[in-house]
Order: structure tokens, then sequence, then C-alpha cells
């Protein structure tokens, strides 16, 4: 009987723990900065379904862009102060450059 009990409430609590962590809906936003012609980090790792936010704070213009399968996005000509979100929803390896300037690399891992 007291066994019994302590067996429920643990199961209980792991089961509380399980709907917490694998609840649809808890997708994340990451921001990534472009600054002095560089990307904030040269590498990446999120979740499918995460959005990264992609913030021009340099003086110049940008146009990130990715041709990755699955993964493809062109957020188009980003102005000084303008930023954009693209959303990640394939596993995989997604290469982000930017198409004014070839040197800006940045490697995103999408995780399941
Ligand atoms: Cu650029």
């Amino acid at each position: 009987m007291r066994t019994l009990t302590h067996g429920t409430a643990a199961l209980l609590l792991a089961l509380a723990a399980l709907a917490g962590s694998a609840a649809p809906g808890h997708a994340e936003t990451v921001v990534v900065d472009q600054v002095g012609k560089k990307f904030s980090t040269p590498e990446l790792t999120i979740r499918k379904g995460d959005t990264v936010t992609f913030a021009n704070k340099d003086p110049i213009t940008h146009n990130v862009y990715s041709q990755s399968p699955g993964n493809a996005f062109d957020v188009k000509t980003q102005k000084p102060g303008e930023s954009s979100d693209v959303t990640f929803s394939t596993p995989g390896d997604v290469d982000v450059q930017c198409a004014i300037h070839p040197g800006m690399k940045l490697r995103i891992h999408v995780g399941n």
C-alpha cells in the first residue's frame, strides 16, 4: 500500500516532467546580430520549429539568405536597424550567407 502510493506519486511526477519538456509550442527564438560584416556567432544549434531573428546592427545593408535544402530562405534587403524572423522546420545543417558580403557565414544546426 505504502509502496504503491510512492510509486504512483513518482509516476505522476515523471509524466508531468515529460509533458513539460515534450509539449509542442515551446519553440524558442534566438537572436543573431550582424555586426562589422559578421554574424555574431559562426555556429548555432537550435531545434526544429525554433526561430532565428536576424538583426542588422551594422550601418550598412545586408541580405541574409540560405539555399540549404529544406530550409532555404531569403530575408531580402535589410537596412541598418532592421530585423527579420526565420523559422526552421527541417532538421539538418543550414548554411547562411549574405548576398552582399560573401565573407559572412553562419551554420545553423537544426535538431529534432
Ligand atoms: Cu552583408
